[in-house]
């Protein structure tokens, strides 16, 4: 049985001077309880977390590391950029290398702005749209997550799905109401916003592979529907990819579903795991932005040399037989813990596309914000902590997604999935006890 003590002693005197402990709600466990672990190092695949227990990471930094912690080109690459400096505050030539190197990959971006984080990309890019559009209606998707703007906080995921919060306070209603949000992969109901709204929508923002209810994918038609309804209405279709790029193809979600958004929001594995997004699409709507055109966003890191170093050293490494890899990897954990689960008679469904994917402890198929609430998340916990104690690391939450690196093997994969069968046994027994209580 693994000691959690000192993170235990870490989470209590973090509660101290920070809000719930952490930097960011979802890593406090709230959906799971107990303490959340504090990690002490990463390397490859393994995390140690400060009482020197060891496990494989499913998490990857949510997404980020595709390559997995500390790889040695990264690692190196950033080393090598910080020691000449780590921010001018000035134009770098790194910068305009790594706007090539994505805009060599994704097509709809002809040119590209570099931010910090993947809330200040789709912050942006909504910006844009409503400048470009000269109107404010902005249409989400239920259980989509596009970071903490005020104009995302409704009927979102991730950490507002984990913790049960339906829209933060600290948004104005006026804010909240240029925000309509639809079920994912109901082409009817954002018809119907379309027809009710008639041509005041800006932009529509989605996940085109929904990570944050956990993963939902986008039903056959659904996302060509989006891109039919933004160009017959004259509104920006963004893509947001801060997930799903460079995860789920070289081209992102973007090319596996062959759509062309207008607005290209990303993050993540650009960075290689350092502080980054982004947001690109066409010269006409991108020379809207300030200095080139009236459109502000400013930022003092951003295209910051460490962040730069590291994306272009991750897209560097990446090649087309880097995802037939991960989609080896990928697909033998999953359809390992379907077995697992279906050994133990415990109702799973499995939701993946390439190297994301999520367990919903659900006996349904999972296709919007609405069926991923349906899941027992009080299995979801006990799974999560036998996992845990076997030395596998998922996400402390329901509604996130699992993610595979490059360097995770296939005996990672089956020794977690030996591992998932005891787990599921259990869960079966507390789902029984839980029952008759
Ligand atoms: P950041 O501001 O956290 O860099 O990116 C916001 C964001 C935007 N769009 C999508 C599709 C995202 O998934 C995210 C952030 N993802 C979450 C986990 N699903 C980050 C984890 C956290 O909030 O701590």
């Amino acid at each position: 049985m693994n000691s959690y003590n000192r993170s235990k002693r870490l989470y209590a005197k973090a509660n101290k001077v920070m809000p719930g402990g952490v930097s960011s709600p979802v890593r406090a466990f709230g959906s799971v309880g107990g303490s959340p672990l504090f990690i002490a190092r990463g390397k490859g695949q393994h995390i140690w977390d400060v009482d020197g227990n060891r496990f494989t990471d499913y998490v990857c930094s949510w997404g980020a590391l595709i390559l997995g912690h500390a790889n040695n080109v990264v690692t190196r690459s950033v080393y090598n950029a910080v020691k000449c400096g780590s921010s001018f505050g000035a134009p770098t030539e790194s910068e305009v290398d790594l706007a090539r190197r994505i805009r060599s990959r994704l097509s709809s971006i002809n040119k590209i702005r570099f931010v910090n984080s993947g809330t200040e990309a789709t912050m942006s890019a909504i910006r844009l749209a409503r400048a470009y559009t000269k109107r404010s209606k902005v249409i989400k998707f239920e259980g989509c997550y596009h970071g903490h703007a005020d104009s995302f906080l409704s009927g979102s995921g991730s950490g507002l799905a984990t913790l049960g919060i339906a829209s933060s306070p600290g948004v104005p209603a006026s804010f909240a109401s240029e925000t309509i949000s639809v079920p994912y992969n109901d082409t009817n109901a954002l018809e119907s916003a379309f027809a009710k709204h008639d041509k005041c929508i800006a932009a529509v923002i989605v996940e085109p592979i929904a990570g944050n209810m956990g993963v939902v994918p986008p039903m056959r038609g659904f996302l060509d529907s989006i891109r039919k309804l933004c160009t017959d209405n004259g509104s920006i279709l963004v893509f947001d990819e801060v997930i799903t790029g460079f995860r789920v193809s070289m081209g992102g979600a973007q090319k596996l579903y062959h759509i062309k958004p207008d607005l290209t929001c990303l993050g993540k594995i650009i960075g290689g795991g350092f502080p980054i997004g982004a947001y690109g699409g066409s010269k006409e709507i991108m020379d809207m932005v300030a200095p080139s055109g009236p459109v502000y966003q400013a930022g003092t890191l951003a295209g910051n040399p460490a962040a730069m170093a590291g994306g272009i050293a991750t897209l560097s490494s990446l090649h087309p037989n880097t995802y037939a890899l991960l989609e080896r990897l990928a697909s033998r954990l999953g359809r390992g813990l379907r077995d697992a689960a279906e050994d133990s008679d415990v109702p799973v469904v499995i939701n993946r596309v390439g190297s994301m994917m999520s367990v919903f402890f659900n006996s349904d198929q999972v296709s919007d914000f609405v069926t991923s609430k349906m899941s027992d998340t009080s299995s979801f916990k006990e799974f999560f902590w036998r996992m845990l104690a076997y030395g596998t690391y998922m996400p402390p939450s329901q509604f996130e997604s699992f993610f595979v690196s490059t360097s995770h093997h296939t005996d990672d994969i089956d020794t977690s999935i030996e591992h998932a069968y005891d787990a599921m046994r259990l869960c079966r027994t507390a789902s029984i006890r839980r029952h008759h209580a």
